[in-house]
């Protein structure tokens, strides 16, 4: 079998949901911490946008963490619940996928860009709390009656929106509000060899 390297790092929502997944099909891999090593010339050659996270597998190199945890399913475990082989369950983990590749990055994950790397003027926060609000919303009607985002079973759906909504407090947005939300993040830290994503001191307001 080919040897899988993940080039992430750890406070990455995007990479979290990737280690998460290969944890939780059991996959060996080797992890290479690349946060000061993103706009070198050699990771720059894995991914010309200077982004982590980036799987390499034997002479494989993907990019973009949804794309990783589909292939990492198609590869590694084609028949599981992770991803569906029905029509109409493959469009709701697809729209899922869109959704945290949206919302839930320009929601969330912006406010605590914002918060934990002190982004001012890059990230507009009112926008960014704006779409968060509006996208807990939503979660928290959809949950309030399933116990994952689109089908029965926990796909790689769950896995691709836990990781930024887990740590919306850091981008000082409070679950308090969204219980459906907060049973549903539990869930997901119930699944088996599942880890969590370091948590960051959020630095005072000022
Ligand atoms: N669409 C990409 C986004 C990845 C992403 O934004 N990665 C961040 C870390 S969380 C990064 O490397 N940012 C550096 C940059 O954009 O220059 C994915 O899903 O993997």
């Amino acid at each position: 079998m080919n040897t899988i390297k993940l080039y992430g790092t750890p406070l990455s929502g995007h990479c979290h949901r990737v280690s998460m997944l290969l944890d939780m099909l059991q996959l060996s891999y080797e992890y290479i911490e690349s946060a000061g090593a993103r706009q070198t010339p050699e990771f720059l050659k894995l991914n010309p946008l200077g982004q982590v996270p980036v799987l390499t597998d034997g002479d494989l190199v993907l990019c973009d963490s949804n794309a990783i945890l589909v292939y990492l399913v198609k590869r590694y475990a084609a028949d599981s619940a992770w991803l569906s082989a029905d029509t109409v369950e493959a469009a709701h983990i697809q729209r899922w996928l869109s959704i945290a590749a949206g919302e839930v990055r320009y929601g969330p994950a912006s406010a605590r860009m914002t918060s934990l790397w002190k982004l001012k003027g890059e990230v507009d926060i009112e926008l960014a709390s704006a779409i968060a609000a509006k996208l807990l919303r939503v979660m928290n009607a959809h949950l309030a009656d399933r116990n994952w985002l689109a089908t029965a079973q926990p796909t790689i759906a769950d896995l691709a929106c836990y990781s930024y909504i887990a740590h919306a407090s850091e981008g000082r947005i409070s679950l308090e509000p969204y219980p459906a939300v907060r049973a549903w993040l539990k869930r997901v830290e119930g699944l088996p060899q599942f880890r969590p994503m370091p948590t960051s001191v959020v630095p005072s307001a000022s």
